[in-house]
């Protein structure tokens, strides 16, 4: 497999919630703490529980901001701007909307549920990209006075069709495939590393815990937190300085 990785012309890595974690971003899964102990990530991030309460969601989202803010990029993030720089085809999809692999340096990157560092009109779609954060709830579109909302994709709503296409385009046509601390239970994301391997790639699994992860001929699992893991694995792959 680390020969495959070498010599790869095309390489496409799928990444979710967990390299973050290792910047102390909490995965998604994880149950979120303190005045948000009450809630769960799949009852706020939908167009239902914003419509229902603005300012709940909103607030979330304010306090994820502010925490990416203070979060920097991990060695996870790092070795794959290494990564990068080696293959001469590499995509990245993520999952995340943290904005960590863009700052890490990571250039051909597709944000497959957007991005917490913008927002949009909730009756227009038109992109914002700064605001004045008003004390209470959501700010207004300057342009039509609806409420902004984060410009991310919520359960039941369509991906960015470019985007998807982009992504599922790198897997068909990738000859090793990484899918890096995700727990591949959303869809359409989930099924990018087996559209893959159905195309012929390898696909590496790399996470703490195999629970729910999929094994199967093609399939390698390197278990371990990707702050560890994908370091070593570049480094084994281009052995020296
Ligand atoms: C480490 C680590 C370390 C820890 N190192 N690893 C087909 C079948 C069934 C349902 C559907 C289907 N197709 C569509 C659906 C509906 C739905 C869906 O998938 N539901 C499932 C839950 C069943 N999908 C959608 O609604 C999507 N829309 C769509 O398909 O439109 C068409 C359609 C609609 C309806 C029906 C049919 C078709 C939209 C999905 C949008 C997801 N949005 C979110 C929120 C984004 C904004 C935000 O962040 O607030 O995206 S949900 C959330 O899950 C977020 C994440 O990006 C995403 C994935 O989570 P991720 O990244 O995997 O995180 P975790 O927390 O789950 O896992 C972390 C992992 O890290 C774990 O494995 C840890 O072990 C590991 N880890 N530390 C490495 N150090």
């Amino acid at each position: 497999m680390l020969a495959r990785l070498r010599n790869a012309r095309s390489v496409t890595v799928l990444t979710g919630a967990g390299i973050s974690a290792e910047s102390g971003i909490p995965t998604f899964r994880d149950a979120l703490t303190g005045l948000w102990a009450r809630y769960r990530p799949e009852e706020l991030a939908t167009p239902e529980a914003f419509a229902r309460d603005p300012a709940l969601v909103w607030s979330w989202y304010r306090m994820r901001r502010e925490m990416v803010a203070r979060a920097e990029p991990n060695a996870g993030h790092r070795a794959l701007v290494a990564l990068e720089r080696r293959v001469p085809w590499f995509t990245l999809i993520t999952q995340n909307v943290d904005g960590l692999h863009r700052r890490a340096g990571s250039e051909r990157v597709i944000e497959l549920h957007g991005s917490l560092g913008r927002a949009r009109c909730s009756r227009e779609d038109t992109r914002v990209e700064t605001w004045d954060e008003p004390e209470q709830g959501p700010p207004r579109c300057r342009a039509c006075g609806a409420l902004l909302r984060p410009d991310v994709v919520w359960f039941g709503e369509v991906l960015p069709a470019e985007a998807l296409q982009a992504a599922e385009a790198a897997a068909r046509d990738c000859e090793v495939f990484l899918s890096v601390g995700t727990s591949n239970l959303v869809e359409p994301a989930a099924s990018l590393p087996w559209r893959a391997a159905a195309a012929g790639a390898e696909v590496v699994v790399i996470n703490p815990t195999m629970d729910g992860q999929r094994a199967g001929a093609r399939i390698h699992h390197l278990v371990g937190p990707a702050g560890q893991v994908l370091p070593q694995l570049v480094e084994s792959a281009w052995p020296g300085p």
